[in-house]
């Protein structure tokens, strides 16, 4: 593989019970599926597949006041800090095939876990950040910010397995790019801690190449932090990734959504990688499947040094007549 480039250590977690719709537990496999392996090879990256985790199922998973599954999410959530934990130990940069987002609680605690503080960037038109006392919903993917921020600590209860959970992460270590649906304790908790997010009204008004220079400006302090990047599909718009269980109109173009993945390629940093929500189930037709799960290979691709200019090997040679 080319020297420069990072080698990838994929992780599948076929995991569904954060949110209630079926299907979003064939993300991972679909994905490989669209020869995502094969393409990071192709550009240079060494890759290690992990296989996909196993959850432990819970009979008695009773809801927690509204918040539904909890036992599950956070038994699935322990097992993949670790997996991440130690993927990054081994040397990789990790990539986390979701599942829905509730899996992040997991993948960047494992993640701070081996690299200790880190910037987060969040693509997404929902901020995640409910509390088990303002979701309206109960589902445990619009809420896995609220127990890893630092800040949140006194307002976020112990939920049954989630007592491993340690908050790792500093809301002035945390950007939102994308956001559109965002509920009003949501939208309390970004202006509370300050919060630097990039709505789509901001990208309307900057233009996705200034949000990811303000970006990166804002997260790019004296001290080079890791980045982890969880990127939530239903952040691009549903005319291109429809098929998610939470799609939110006027969202992300496909290059937009795509500039932000080769952008945060070249600053060096990138060392976690989510891509989660791809629910071929949620799809009405073959072609929105594919197009979502094309899109989910597609940006990965982009963090991991595809130009849309072309590419080629350093060692390349020019064939002689
Ligand atoms: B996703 C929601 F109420 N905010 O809490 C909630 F609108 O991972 C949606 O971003 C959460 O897809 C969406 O349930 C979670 C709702
Ligand atoms: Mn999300
Ligand atoms: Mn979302
Ligand atoms: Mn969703």
């Amino acid at each position: 593989h080319h020297p420069h480039r990072p080698s990838v250590g994929l992780i599948g977690a076929p995991f569904c019970k954060g949110q209630p719709r079926g299907g979003v537990e064939g993300g991972p496999d679909l994905i490989r599926g669209a020869r995502l392996v094969e393409r990071l090879q192709a550009g240079g990256c060494a890759v290690k597949d992990y296989g996909n985790l196993q959850f432990e199922e819970f009979a008695d998973d009773e809801p927690v006041g509204v918040v539904k599954n909890a036992k599950a999410v956070g038994s699935a959530n322990q097992r993949l800090s670790e997996a991440v934990h130690a993927i990054k130990k081994d040397g990789h940069t990790s990539v986390m095939l979701g599942g829905d987002h509730s899996l992040a609680i997991g993948s960047i605690h494992g993640h701070a876990a081996a690299v200790g503080e880190l910037s987060v960037v969040w693509v997404d038109a929902h901020a995640d950040i409910n509390t088990p006392m303002t979701t309206e919903t109960g589902n445990l993917h619009g809420q896995p910010m609220s127990f890893l921020l630092r800040e949140l600590r006194s307002k976020t209860p112990t939920l049954p397995n989630f007592s491993w959970i340690k908050p790792c992460v500093s809301a002035k270590n945390l950007v939102y790019i994308g956001l559109r649906d965002v509920d009003p304790a949501e939208h309390f908790i970004l202006k509370l801690l300050g919060v630097k997010a990039f709505s789509m009204t901001e990208v309307d008004q900057l233009g996705i190449s200034r949000v990811m220079e303000q970006t990166c400006d804002y997260l790019c302090d004296k001290v080079q932090k890791p980045i982890h990047l969880s990127y939530d599909v239903d952040a691009v718009d549903p005319s291109v990734t429809p098929a998610t269980g939470t799609p939110v109109i006027g969202g992300l173009t496909y290059r937009e959504g795509l500039y932000v993945t080769e952008y945060l390629c070249q600053t060096g940093r990138l060392s976690a990688v989510d891509m989660v929500e791809v629910n071929p189930l949620r799809g009405q037709t073959e072609q929105e499947v594919q197009s979502t799960v094309g899109t989910a290979v597609d940006l990965l691709l982009g963090c991991f040094g595809r130009q849309r200019e072309g590419n080629h090997a350093p060692d390349y040679q020019l064939p002689l007549p």
